[in-house]
């Protein structure tokens, strides 16, 4: 379905509405059917005793991304600035940033997304040096263009600039600066993976477009991987390589499998970590008005998620127990043996670090949940030595091996 701008901002606070009214309904349905008496047990928030330690590594100004090339320099991303720094292998600060774009940040006090997002070191950094960043750049009036960008290392300085995509879509500040996105990483095949939020047009199962996909590109010039999904399909994107995304904000690789890992944010309820394939649909937006988890009924062959996010004192399914997933990392229990081999996400709203442990060995089922630490709200990178750096909006911080 195609809506027009305005209406589909409308139709986001009429869906809220909507949601609470029909919420509000069900529950008054179940006092009548007497099923209130039977007290629905909220999934239970577990916490790892004794906590593990962290550092502080440094004071920042809202570090969204973080990676590190193999020489040990941690690079990150100021969200609102458009500054990229670099923090020595020793923790130092180096006070001139590595490069700085112009990001568009809207003026008023609204949660907006638009800024400098992804961050990708190229895996053939040492040969090549690249560093490549996805971010909101202004266009004409209050308008913004996700662009994906390669800087060139030079003694700690950005160089060359070259635009690697910038043909996408503008977002459109009328529907509110929101999910657009905007994180780039290496698979293991050396292509490299962008996903596109759905802007609010609700647009994420139309393969003519980017909006609401994940891209898998060459990162020579942004042109589609040979061997994606839809190459070949009349009139769709052979860029996209799954779609039916609302907001996936981070993915990550399995270091054993190869598998794709990512969280989608959903604005209320359901926020998921899927198992993302090449051609599959992840069912939004018909999951938008749903009341469940499950996948949506006018799209049997979307992929549900393996697992669903809560906030604590809520389960999944409830409205408003959205926790915003942001970061997702693989690691190793060589350094961490009490975290063991695991998923570590970060979750905004919640500010968790939360480790998921995965079954072995088809790592598509969640067997353990436990909060590692509750100040990281951004990012998560491992350094070359296998140890954890992490992010909120003012802090970088490192959880001490053990
Ligand atoms: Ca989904
Ligand atoms: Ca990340």
């Amino acid at each position: 379905m195609m809506v027009n701008h305005s209406q589909s901002a409308d139709l986001t606070g009429r869906s809220t509405l909507l949601v609470l009214i029909l919420s509000a309904l069900v529950c008054l349905l179940l006092l009548a059917c007497g099923g209130g008496s039977e007290e629905k047990k909220v999934r239970e928030t577990v916490r790892m005793e004794p906590p593990l330690a962290s550092e502080l590594v440094t004071s920042a100004n809202f570090p969204v991304s973080l990676a590190f090339a193999p020489d040990g320099r941690l690079f990150y991303n100021e969200f609102t600035t458009g500054d990229i720094r670099i923090l020595t292998p020793s923790g130092q600060f180096l006070p001139a940033p590595f490069a700085h774009v112009d990001v568009a940040v809207p003026d008023v006090e609204v949660q907006a997304e638009w800024g400098l997002l992804g961050l990708a070191i190229d895996p053939e950094f040492e040969a090549n040096h690249y560093v490549y960043i996805y971010f909101m750049q202004p266009t004409h009036g209050a308008e913004a263009r996700p662009v994906v960008m390669r800087f060139t290392d030079q003694d700690n300085r950005g160089v060359n600039p070259t635009v690697i995509i910038g043909d996408l879509e503008e977002s459109r500040s009328d529907l509110g600066f929101v999910n657009v996105g905007g994180n780039i990483h290496f698979g293991p095949d050396g292509y490299l993976y962008v996903t596109i939020g759905d802007r609010l047009v609700f647009t994420s199962e139309d393969l003519t477009t980017p909006t609401g996909k994940i891209l898998r590109v060459r990162k020579e010039d942004g042109s589609a991987a040979p061997d994606n999904p839809f190459v070949g399909t009349e009139g769709a994107d052979p860029r996209i390589f799954a779609y039916g995304f609302r907001n996936t904000f981070d993915f990550t690789f399995q270091p054993q499998t190869g598998l794709m890992y990512g969280n989608e944010n959903h604005s209320e309820r359901c926020d998921e970590l899927n198992i993302i394939k090449a051609g599959q649909d992840y069912g939004w937006p018909a999951t938008r008005l749903n009341l469940t988890c499950e996948r949506p009924k006018e799209r049997p062959e979307s992929i549900q998620g393996i697992y669903n996010y809560a906030a604590p004192g809520t389960n999944p399914e409830d409205v408003y127990s959205s926790t915003a997933p942001t970061a997702i990392q693989f690691i190793s229990g060589n350094r961490y043996p009490r975290l063991g081999d695991s998923l570590l996400i970060c979750e905004f709203v919640t500010k968790f670090m939360r480790r998921l442990e995965l079954a072995v060995p088809k790592q598509d089922k969640v067997v353990a949940d436990e909060i590692v630490a509750e100040d990281c709200s951004l990012d998560i990178a491992i350094s070359p030595d296998g140890v954890v750096y992490y992010s909120n909006e003012t802090e970088i911080r490192r959880l001490v091996p053990g």
